[in-house]
């Protein structure tokens, strides 16, 4: 069956394109998919438009549009296991976190089900008894989604299941390096009923279809996720026709520790921050803050665990880390690694590709933790996106939460420590969209995801992520009209 799905039929590509995917655990091209290109693009838009303009779904009831997306939860949850599966293949994460990121997809349909029932249309008092002043809610309109390689099906969730309850058009484009999942995932809506031209799916390099997707007239909204230089060349293309565009753009996030804190679980939650999917992760806690007297024996801890974490196939139970996504990625994240050499940063472990032969195929490299680093280095400025981990010591409250605001990015910290005053003052003192107390990581639907500064705008997740969706419409309805004389002649 071919991968594109646009103006509700599966297709081939206009132009006869293919793309081999890659396991990312040895290397190999297990399948291929269609690979679009403009005119496919040109075509997908120009369907959701038409869906947009003249289909049902934008008219169909909150109640139908709820029910639709509770069923895809339920399809979700019925092939589980096999979505987990291609994820794994796709990205090289284990399949225990591949499953979790299907429930958290799942989750995301559940709570945008019951989230759109919720009434947002107002009545306002404008202090006049002629005159009915109302607040409503519109879709925007056609809704180009754009989702990066680390949780591919999860980030495109976050944009389809608000997009479509909202009652929008969208045409999805999930990254190139790992679409299946999001062929699945469109497959399940077709199979929930969703309306004739709604959803489109387009696979395909950025540079071959972004600038459609971003630039063209018919399309209303852009929500995209991935790099820093991408969304700027986005919120370029959509600036021309003046689109709303919600960017997610990464972050380089602080973890900061104080010496109040129980050693070892700060350890291990520091390690889990930094370490998990190799640091595939736009929140992972890549900078280290450390209060100087326990420094040394943090360090230490942390180093001593990341030697042991065992890499290796996702799909074997044992594994805790699977591969980088790509060779390509796996060169700037090397290239991270020499940088900070060069910077005079201290390599205390990793720095490596794993010497395992029964890697050697695969993307893979060891967890990495530089000590010694300081805020001017390029290794502690800019994102990384793989295993590594740079330390930094402070002496007071103030030069840590001073450190951990000193970046261009604010999307995600964290502070730990046993003063939980605190850890609630640091925790507001930081300019980051999430801050964890005694943790790092999770999230939930119910609570908004996204950045500050150059990790970009809007959010994601919570009503607010609905909210991104909707137009706001203020009708003034004057129940008494009389003349307003204002001018006299
Ligand atoms: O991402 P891109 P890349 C960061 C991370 C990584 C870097 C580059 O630091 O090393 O970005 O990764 C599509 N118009 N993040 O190059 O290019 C592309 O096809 C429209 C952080 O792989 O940003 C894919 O679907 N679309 C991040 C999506 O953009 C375009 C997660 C993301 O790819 C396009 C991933 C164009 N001109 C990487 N060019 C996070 N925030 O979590 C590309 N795309």
């Amino acid at each position: 069956m071919p991968e594109l799905f646009i103006d509700s039929t599966w297709r081939p590509a206009a132009e006869g394109g293919r793309r081999e995917v890659v396991n990312p655990y040895d290397g190999e091209a297990f399948t291929t998919v269609d690979e679009a290109s403009a005119p496919d693009a040109e075509a997908a838009v120009l369907a959701a438009r038409r869906a947009f303009d003249t289909g049902p779904w934008p008219r169909t009831g909150v109640q139908e549009r709820s029910a639709l997306l509770r069923r895809v939860a339920d399809l979700l949850e019925r092939d589980r296991e096999e979505i987990a599966r291609t994820e794994t293949l796709d990205t090289g994460k284990t399949l225990v976190e591949s499953r979790i990121d299907v429930d958290d997809v799942a989750a995301v349909f559940r709570y945008y089900a019951e989230q759109v029932l919720v009434e947002v249309d107002r009545t306002v008092d404008v202090g006049r008894d002629d005159v009915v002043s109302r607040v409503v809610h519109h879709p925007v309109g056609v809704c180009t989604l754009i989702a990066p390689w680390n949780y591919p099906l999860l980030q495109m969730s976050w944009k389809v299941a608000p997009a479509l309850a909202a009652g929008n058009t969208v045409v999805l484009k999930p990254s190139e390096v790992t679409p299946l999942s999001t062929v699945h995932l469109v497959r399940l809506l077709v199979e929930a009923g969703v309306p004739d031209g709604v959803v489109n799916l387009v696979l395909g390099a950025g540079s071959a279809v972004g600038p459609v997707l971003t630039e063209h007239p018919a399309v209303d909204l852009v929500s995209f996720t991935g790099g820093l230089e991408t969304g700027r060349a986005i919120l370029r293309s959509t600036a021309q026709t003046v689109k709303r565009t919600t960017v997610e753009l990464g972050g380089k996030n602080p973890q900061l520790v104080f010496a109040d804190a129980d050693l070892e679980r700060a350890a291990d939650t520091v390690l889990t921050g930094v370490f998990l999917h190799a640091g595939q992760v736009c929140s992972a806690g890549t900078r280290l803050i450390v209060e100087e007297s326990i420094a040394d024996e943090l360090v230490a801890r942390v180093a001593e665990r990341a030697r042991r974490v065992r890499l290796g196939n996702g799909l074997d139970e044992g594994t805790e880390s699977g591969p980088l996504v790509s060779a390509v990625h796996r060169e700037k994240v090397e290239g991270y690694v020499r940088l900070g050499l060069q910077e005079g940063a201290r390599l205390v472990t990793g720095g490596r590709r794993p010497a395992d032969p029964d890697l050697a195929r695969g993307f893979f490299y060891e967890p990495t933790i530089f000590d010694g680093c300081d805020r001017s280095m390029r290794l502690v400025q800019e994102e990384t996106f793989g295993p590594i981990m740079t330390v930094e010591r402070f002496r007071t409250e103030a030069e840590a939460v001073e450190l951990g605001n000193d970046t261009a990015y604010g999307l995600a910290g964290g502070v730990q420590t046993g003063d939980d005053e605190r850890g609630e003052r640091v925790a507001r003192a930081l300019r980051h969209g999430t801050v964890w107390i005694n943790d790092f990581g999770p999230y939930v639907p119910q609570a908004e995801w996204g950045g500050m500064r150059m990790s970009g705008n809007g959010r994601e997740l919570g009503p607010a992520g609905l909210a991104e969706y909707r137009e706001t419409q203020h009708v003034w309805r004057n129940t008494k009209p009389a003349a307003a004389d204002w001018f006299k002649g």
